[in-house]
């Protein structure tokens, strides 16, 4: 009898288990699909738990509001022949539905605020860039920190036939560039960010980064990735008709790399201007 009743709880938790799992699965997809993006810094992490918080929050107001009103309309309903109370100015309860709404925005501003507060710090930075966004490619100039005097545009590289369906669209459709912002894992980078004609916004959802590049204005934001890869990010403010034409493709690669690839480009600008005296000076002689 015993071994009955243990192989039917085994076989019990192996069913539910079999169950549970393409439900666990399916939430897991859910999750990624459709939840903000997989976090790539600190800030991205704490804006991630903070976004849960509050939709957890949301999600339990909804579920005690709608259940007293949908339990209220039922149980008292005319038809049972309920007489509705009578009771007026019950001090009890506009004093408990202020204090309790009350009380959760303190909750949340307690747990939102130092996350707001820090996206805000952008002193001590280890590397200064400014992306200055155009109609419709952002612009790179390396301020301060290692890599500094680099410059450089960063245009879209999808080509027109993928837009228009003449090609089929590969998997880094509208999300390519020819020059990425490269930036070394581990520092914290600040963005100073400005425009050339309207109002662009530079977003880069797995850092948890994102400030409208004002034209004649200047805001700056702040990232420390914390892996290295490929990051994707687009311009976040309606900008003119190829706004969705100029993403924004961030390269975070390990310090040595990112001292090589600092190299590479200085070297470059140092042929360029070697080029462009040698042309001023053959210029001269004629
Ligand atoms: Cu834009």
């Amino acid at each position: 009898m015993n071994k009955l009743i243990t192989s039917a709880i085994q076989k019990l938790g192996l069913l539910s288990a079999g169950l549970l799992m393409p439900v666990w699965a399916l939430a897991n997809d859910m999750t990624t699909k459709y939840n903000l993006r997989t976090p790539a810094s600190g800030m991205a992490e704490d804006i991630y738990g903070l976004h849960n918080f509050l939709l957890a929050v949301c999600l339990v107001i909804f579920v005690v509001v709608f259940g007293v009103m949908f339990y209220s309309m039922w149980a008292h309903r005319k038809s049972r022949g309920h007489k509705p109370a009578d009771f007026h100015e019950s001090h009890t309860l506009e004093i408990a539905w202020t204090i309790v709404p009350f009380l959760i925005v303190v909750v949340i501003g307690v747990y939102a605020t130092p996350v707001v507060m820090a996206q805000k710090d952008t002193t001590n930075a280890d590397i200064t860039v400014k992306a200055t966004g155009y109609q419709w490619k952002w612009g790179y100039d390396y301020l301060k920190g290692e890599g500094q005097g680099i410059s450089f545009l960063s245009t879209l590289t999808t080509p027109y036939e993928q837009r228009v369906n003449q090609q089929p669209k590969t998997n880094d459709y509208l999300s390519e560039v020819d020059n990425p912002l490269v930036v070394p894992v581990g520092k914290k980078i600040r963005v100073v960010t400005t425009a050339n004609d309207v109002i662009h916004a530079w977003m880069v959802p797995a850092f948890g980064v994102k400030q409208d590049a004002i034209p004649g204005f200047v805001r700056d934001t702040w990232f420390r990735a914390e892996r290295v890869g490929t990051f994707n990010g687009h311009c976040a403010e309606l900008c003119g008709k190829d706004h969705a034409f100029m993403p924004i493709v961030v390269r975070v690669v390990t310090p040595e790399e990112y001292t090589a690839w600092v190299n590479e480009q200085k070297a470059k600008t140092a042929q360029v201007q070697q080029a462009g005296a040698q042309v001023a000076q053959v210029a001269q002689v004629k």
